[in-house]
């Protein structure tokens, strides 16, 4: 059996084989439950719980995939993304499309000047050679700005392109912002804000796939909701009720339910946001709580 052509009813997400998403992609897709046994090559994953399989590829990849119809979805940073939209165009019927952001492979793309260079204004860059991965990105920005520069495109160390004369600034990735202070740059303008995302064909997929993209999206999206959320359990007198529920941390309003054969003794179940703190226990422990759990969360649907 050919695993690797695609199947009509299994879900193939594509994911970055390695890299800064690909461990975190995995990682959140496992919380839903997820469970894959990978194949020898490393390129395939079985999904062993759902029919929901993993292509292991490059990051840069995976808008391609999506947009052939090899892979159904892809997790994948928005600037990859973005940059393949704004170079093959944003036809809705056809560009694959962000559908869910995750929260995590956080950056920007941003325009950097070598100290000594002058920058006040997008439009001191006027004739100015800028060295990018993103070059339809960055064409497009400097349309906006209605500055005419040169876009010098380079596949990796765009940092030191003005260091070897190849480029006066450059339009690169930042988070931290080390490597542009190690390479003496000075961040002036951010084009783009960036995150991993989930991103999915522009026309919805045929039958069962399209029924398990929308519960995955949903799934994703309850769990980056509830990321730092936690369940508490306790139980209490309803007489110290009042005393009590003000002392709950933030979070959805509790349920509060009898408890068989105790007339007066009501157990209690909170979903709270962050975590809860020692403190913050030992207060409901002396307002009168009792069987004090904080469970983290695996799955939830509203
Ligand atoms: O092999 P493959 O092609 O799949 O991987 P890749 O080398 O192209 O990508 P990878 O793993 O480096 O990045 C994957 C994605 O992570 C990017 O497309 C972004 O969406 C996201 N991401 C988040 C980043 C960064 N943060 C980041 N800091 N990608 C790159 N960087 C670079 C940055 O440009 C700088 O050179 O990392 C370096 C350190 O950055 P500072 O600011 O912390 O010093
Ligand atoms: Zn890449």
């Amino acid at each position: 059996m050919n695993r690797l052509a695609p199947s009509r009813d299994r879900l193939r997400i594509a994911i970055q084989k390695s890299g800064r998403l690909g461990t975190p992609a995995r990682e959140l897709l496992e919380r839903l439950g997820l469970r894959f046994q990978e194949s020898r090559d490393r390129l395939f994953c079985h999904g062993e719980v759902e029919p929901i399989d993993l292509l292991l590829v490059r990051d840069d990849d995976i808008p391609g995939l999506i947009a052939e119809g090899v892979c159904d979805l892809g997790i994948v940073g928005r600037n990859v993304l973005s940059e393949f939209r704004a170079e093959n165009g944003r036809d809705p019927a056809t560009a694959p499309a962000e559908w869910q952001p995750l929260g995590f492979g956080g950056c920007r793309l941003s325009l950097a000047v070598p100290e000594g260079l002058n920058y006040a204004t997008p439009l001191d860059l006027a004739g100015r050679r800028i060295a990018t991965s993103y070059p339809a990105l960055l064409a497009e920005w400097l349309r906006s700005q209605a500055v005419a520069a040169d876009v010098v495109t380079l596949s990796g160390s765009v940092e030191i392109a003005p260091r070897l004369g190849q480029a006066d600034l450059i339009c690169d990735l930042v988070s931290t912002g080390g490597t542009l202070v190690a390479n003496q740059l000075r961040e002036v303008e951010v084009i783009l804000r960036s995150e991993a995302v989930l991103a999915a064909p522009g026309t919805p997929l045929p039958g069962l796939r399209g029924e398990l993209a929308g519960q995955l999206r949903g799934r994703l999206a309850a769990a980056i909701g509830q990321r730092n959320s936690r369940l508490l359990m306790l139980n209490a007198r309803r007489s110290q009720l009042s005393e009590l529920l003000p002392l709950l941390p933030e979070g959805e309003p509790p349920s509060v339910m009898a408890l068989d054969g105790d007339a007066d003794g009501v157990a209690i179940k909170a979903l709270c946001r962050g975590t809860v703190s020692w403190q913050q226990m030992e207060r409901m422990k002396a307002a009168g709580a009792s069987q004090l759990l904080v469970l983290p969360l695996e799955q939830m649907l509203p």
